[in-house]
């Protein structure tokens, strides 16, 4: 399925519509891929992001991306690992959901996600990868837009498990003929 790909980069250098920041919930900025956008985007974006606090986890707000070369910053707040007992993947999967959702509201043709939970807030990576790509490739089934889904990984390890995920839940099913078992 076209749709969804795979990079790996900075994503504050993305000229893309939407980056997806793996925020706090007082959306007050902080280490990991969160401060890199902060300090990239300039210091108008606090100011924004107070207007739009907080976000419990699971949920996503969007604010102006300022001196990025995207458009908007919708931040969302991954689930802290708890070991996979406190609906941690439910969660996750509703920060991809709902990312996308307010992405469509905006008119977002192109949108970079970095891989949210699994620096600081301790995500499983394996899990984390399979769970974004299941829950994006769902949405576009259903929606059939953005047109364009980057997952953005900062190391090779990440993007080796994108690629695999990708190659997994996107293959194309061909149907069976007739008269053929599936
Ligand atoms: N571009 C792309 N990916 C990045 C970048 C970057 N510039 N920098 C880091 N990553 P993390 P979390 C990757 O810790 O686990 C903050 O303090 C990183 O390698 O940024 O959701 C917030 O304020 C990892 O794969 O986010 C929260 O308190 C991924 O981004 C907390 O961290 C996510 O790692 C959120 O923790």
């Amino acid at each position: 399925m076209s749709g969804m790909s795979c990079i790996q980069n900075d994503i504050t250098t993305l000229r893309v519509d939407a980056i997806v920041n793996a925020a706090n919930p007082s959306l007050s900025g902080g280490g990991g891929v969160d401060g890199a956008i902060h300090r990239a985007a300039g210091p108008k974006l606090p100011e924004a992001c107070r207007k739009q606090a907080p976000c419990p986890a699971g949920e996503a707000r969007i604010t102006p991306a300022f001196r990025l070369p995207a458009k908007w910053i919708i931040h969302t707040v991954g689930p802290v690992w708890h070991g996979g007992t406190r609906h941690e993947t439910e969660q996750l999967a509703n920060c991809y959901r709902n990312s996308l959702h307010l992405a469509r509201q905006h008119a977002v043709s192109s949108i970079a996600f970095p891989a949210i939970s699994t620096g600081i807030y301790g995500f499983p990576n394996p899990l984390a990868a399979d769970i974004a790509v299941q829950t994006c490739r769902d949405f576009l089934q259903q929606y059939h837009s953005p047109d364009h889904i980057i997952f953005v990984c900062f190391d090779p390890q990440t993007l080796s498990l994108y690629k695999q995920a990708l190659h997994r839940f996107t293959k194309t099913e061909t149907p069976a003929a007739p008269g053929q078992q599936k």
